[in-house]
């Protein structure tokens, strides 16, 4: 929709309203009826309406039995549930079985002023929130004025004398069908709009909700006509302030996509704007309805299309299903099997490098494209004469690396798919690649473009490292570095002035094609580089020339340190000291944590879940790439695909000026380990700290007792076999899928953990009861930052922590040489509880501060330089 903040309500899991659903229940398959529920949440209901009203129903048995059901479905409860009733013991056995808030659908004065206090109050006692119906004890209200005296009447009731909150009530001034053939209905829905407007802006804080689909009843079995009603329908209410209305989330269709006469002649219906606009919505329905039917007959009609045609519609719609037999077709026709990959597969990847390269067709679709081209591939190298395996031409060749000490492919391996849906050859080494193995393969393959990817700053040196080697071995081919981490700044300052050859930053997937496309073209690639040089050479030079903002000095900032109160500070002690090892973490005990912006992001389909499904651009490649994701998480959970871990450990300790010592005994006799931390050295006001990590523990010579946690989780174990099979599918899109969940569940794991922690391990956030949204924004107690954030940079504290919690005996995770964690969907870090505790970033620092740091760790300036090179202020 088009509507942002409009809340929809899912209307599937009402017995009177879906007859798919009063099966279910009659029959008492519940786990399907919860199916419905769950699709619902699915396709984006933020909440869902359930109603049990059937004559031949227990309907109180009904409710109760399908809420419980549903309180154990996290992925379901996620959303807050209305109950929807006629009958007030049906509404009662509900708020009895739910947690948190629900809403009561509905109470109503049609019964007067006693009834209507009565069950208000007890929705009250139940802390639920309701909806208020415009019905009074004359009937429902069908004018505007009506509507809204009824509403006023009982906002005063519920607010002056009940005290009941404002922001708890819902107003449903009843929609009522339109377009009849009766024409006293015709304003029924202007009637509704004009209302919302009123009851908005004279009844503070209220909200406003309807059932929208009564709007289109005149027109049942005609979706296409209901659904344009619909939109264009909320599209004015919502203008007019109405909050929420109960709907089929997964049918709502965008204003500006309804074929413009329908949207005329429904509007006409809708805003009764002429006398005969019935008639007329009447005359262009059925060609509507029949289109409908017609294309639910056209998608198999591809079927009967020639076969080339069959290639290219299976590869731009990534199907999988008829591509062996189509290529075998393909295949006899042609003299050389080789010209079926020339021909008519090449083709048809052409056409979605297009469609990519015009925006026209999104990552995840691509890559399911590039799954169909591999699998044919596969399927006629074998007879495809050895000599000739080498025939075919692509248009370059490249080698793909992620670099030495980092474990992170997900990046590389999407530009690899991209690029070879491009007809690039690409050789990928893999992760953890060595320079002298780069330099050895490049050789072999003559490759025409070396791309490097790395996520965590220690691969930035890494990366100069290779560039420098490449170097001494006269290498002249382009140098494409990207990643997380790396930046146009970076490669010109740092990379490129290693390299004799080219060295061009790549930002992301989409870039690589074009970029490579100009590279591997002899007129192109000259004016390309040179760009890129002179762009680089500006950069160098500003940064060179940058205005170094002058840096306090390290004693003066560390005199400007967080002052915390000790004296004053009530501390925690952690319901147990040492550690604690989690072997076989539930995973569906995440799924309901998981943030899904990011794993949108990864596929490079960015806006904010959950309105990026419903996005009229990406929403569609959204939803499809979200489902596929679904599925796959529930057969990683059913199936037992992966294993999540975690470790965390609570122990005494204090700071020494911007050091944090951990303890192994209470007595704090025995030193553990120390964790060294940088200082902010930016020139602050007196009334903001230069903070450190450490500033967030009691100081040893304060002589009070303070405790820290440290973490390890992980939810990659037992990945690799997952992988392997992909790969050994040629399923690139399955093999970035499982990789991104792992990654996903690995941050829910972390949340969860550090959830568990501040409410029941250490306990110092017991009273702590906060939303998703609250949690996702960070408003509890205590920070949990992890080596390489901001407030930490450097990723070798990590090595700390890691032989102190002697972390792979327990949890089987690795550390590399350049602390990257295997497996990759890993988090660790440290645990602080202190109220004031928060996260913020060192930003520059200066070489006192740096020299002081390599004495604290009895290591060379120059390490330090290198492993904190992106903070160093001078
Ligand atoms: C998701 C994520 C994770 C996931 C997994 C990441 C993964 N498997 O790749 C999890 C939760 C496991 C994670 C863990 C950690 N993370 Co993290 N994470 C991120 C996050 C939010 C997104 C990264 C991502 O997946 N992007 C999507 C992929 C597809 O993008 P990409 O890899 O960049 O690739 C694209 C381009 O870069 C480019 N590209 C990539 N390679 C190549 C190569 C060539 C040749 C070309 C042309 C292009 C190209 O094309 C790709 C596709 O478009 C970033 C923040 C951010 N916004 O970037 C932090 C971030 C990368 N993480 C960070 C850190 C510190 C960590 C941890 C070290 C924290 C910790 N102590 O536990 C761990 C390390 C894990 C380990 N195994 O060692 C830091 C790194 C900064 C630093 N100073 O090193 C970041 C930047 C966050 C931050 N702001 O501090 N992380």
């Amino acid at each position: 929709m088009t509507v942002g903040s409009f809340i929809n309500i899912g209307e599937r899991t009402n017995v009177t309203g879906s007859a798919k659903f009063r099966k279910l229940i009659e029959e008492e398959d519940y786990s399907e009826a919860l199916k419905i529920a769950r699709d619902q949440v699915e396709n984006g209901a933020q909440i869902i309406d359930i109603n049990m009203d059937e004559g031949m129903l227990d309907s109180e048995k009904a409710m109760k039995k399908f809420l419980n059901l549903i309180s154990s479905e996290p992925d379901i409860s996620k959303v807050p549930i209305m109950i929807d009733s006629s009958k007030w013991t049906v509404i009662e056995t509900g708020l009895k079985c739910l947690q948190g808030k629900s809403i009561v659908n509905s109470i109503s004065l049609k019964e007067g002023e006693e009834t209507f206090v009565r069950q208000a109050n007890l929705v009250k006692l139940y802390g639920s929130a309701v909806v208020v119906m415009a019905f009074d004890e004359e009937g429902q209200a069908e004018t505007a004025l009506r509507k809204y005296e009824i509403c006023e009447r009982a906002y005063k009731i519920l607010v002056s004398e009940l005290n009941f909150s404002p922001e708890d009530i819902i107003f449903d001034p009843n929609i009522f069908a339109v377009a009849t053939g009766i024409e006293e209905h015709n304003n029924y829905a202007i009637e509704f709009i004009e209302a919302t407007k009123k009851i908005k802006s004279n009844l503070d804080f209220s909200y406003v909700s309807g059932g929208v689909s009564n709007i289109s009843f005149s027109f049942r079995g005609n979706n296409p006509v209901r659904e344009a009603m619909h939109s264009v329908f909320l599209y004015h209410a919502v203008t007019a302030g109405l909050d929420m209305g109960i709907v089929n989330a997964g049918q709502l269709i965008v204003y500006e996509d309804i074929p413009v006469k329908l949207r005329d002649r429904v509007e006409d219906v809708i805003l009764n704007k002429r006398s005969d606009a019935t008639d007329r919505l009447l005359e262009v329905a059925e060609d509507y309805k029949s289109k409908e039917k017609k294309s639910k007959k056209e998608s198999s009609l591809w079927r009967s299309s020639v076969v080339r045609e069959r290639i290219s519609y299976s590869l731009i719609r990534g199907i999988s299903d008829f591509i062996i037999e189509d290529t075998e077709e393909a295949r006899k026709s042609f003299k050389n099997p080789i010209e079926v990959i020339e021909g008519p597969l090449m083709d048809g990847m052409n056409e979605v490098g297009d469609l990519f390269g015009s925006g026209k067709m999104f990552l995840p679709q691509v890559v399911k494209s590039a799954r169909v081209m591999k699998q044919a591939v596969a399927y006629l190298l074998p007879f495809i004469e050895e000599s000739s395996t080498s025939q075919i031409k692509s248009k370059g060749k490249i080698l793909l690396a992620t670099v030495k000490g980092d474990v992170h492919d997900i990046g590389k391996n999407i530009v690899g798919v991209v690029l070879q849906c491009n007809n690039f050859e690409v050789i990928d080494l893999g992760v953890m690649v060595h320079a002298s193995k780069i330099i050895e393969e490049a050789i072999k393959y003559n490759v025409d473009i070396i791309g490097l990817s790395g996520l965590i700053t220690p691969s930035l040196d890494e990366m100069q490292y290779v560039a420098s080697q490449m170097n001494l071995k006269k290498f002249d081919i382009p140098l494409l570095i990207g990643g997380a981490t790396t930046s146009k700044i970076h490669t010109a300052v740092k990379i490129a002035d290693k390299y004799q050859g080219p060295t061009l930053h790549v930002v992301d997937a989409s870039r690589s094609v074009p970029i490579v496309n100009d590279l591997v073209s002899q007129e192109k690639k000259i004016n390309l580089i040179q760009n890129y040089k002179n762009d680089y050479a500006k950069l160098r030079e500003k940064h060179f020339n940058r205005n170094v903002k002058k840096l306090a000095p390290i004693e003066v900032a560390r005199n400007n340190n967080l002052k915390i109160d000790w004296k004053k500070t009530k501390i925690t002690k952690p319901g147990f000291l040492g550690i604690k090892v989690f072997e076989n973490y539930d995973l569906s005990d995440l799924v309901y944590r998981i943030d899904w912006t990011p794993f949108f992001r990864t596929w490079e389909l960015i806006g904010k879940y959950p309105n990026i499904l419903s996005d009229k651009k990406i929403g569609e490649a959204a939803n499809s790439l979200f489902n596929d994701a679904k599925k796959m998480l529930e057969q990683i959970i059913d199936e037992k695909w992966l294993n999540a871990k975690a470790m965390i450990g609570f122990f005494p300790s204090n700071s020494q000026n911007d050091d944090i010592l951990v303890f192994s005994d209470e007595g704090r006799k025995k030193r553990g380990m120390t964790l060294n931390f940088l200082r902010q050295q930016m020139n602050r006001n007196s009334d903001k700290s230069n903070l450190c990590l450490a500033d967030f523990i009691a100081p040893i010579e304060s002589g009070i007792k303070d405790y820290i946690g440290l973490f390890v989780v992980t939810a990659g174990i037992n990945i690799e076999k997952k992988i392997e099979e992909f790969k050994k599918n040629n399923d690139d899109y399955n093999d970035i899928l499982v990789k991104a969940l792992a990654d996903r569940l690995a941050e829910a794991l972390a949340e969860r953990m550090h959830e568990k922690v501040r409410k029941e391990f250490w306990g110092f956030g017991s009273n702590e009861n906060l939303g998703n949204d609250q949690l996702i924004n960070e408003e509890y107690t205590g920070i949990r930052p992890a080596p390489g954030y901001p407030a930490c940079p450097d990723h070798y504290q990590k090595r700390q922590i890691f032989d102190f919690l002697d972390v792979n005996k327990y949890i089987g995770v690795n550390l590399t040489e350049n602390y990257a964690m295997y497996p990759a969907a890993s988090v660790a870090g440290v645990y602080f509880s202190h109220p004031e505790s928060r996260y913020f970033g060192i930003g520059r620092i200066g070489k006192d501060q740096v020299e002081d740091y390599a004495k604290r760790l009895e290591v060379s300036v120059q390490l330090v330089e290198n492993r904190l090179a992106s903070n160093l202020g001078y």
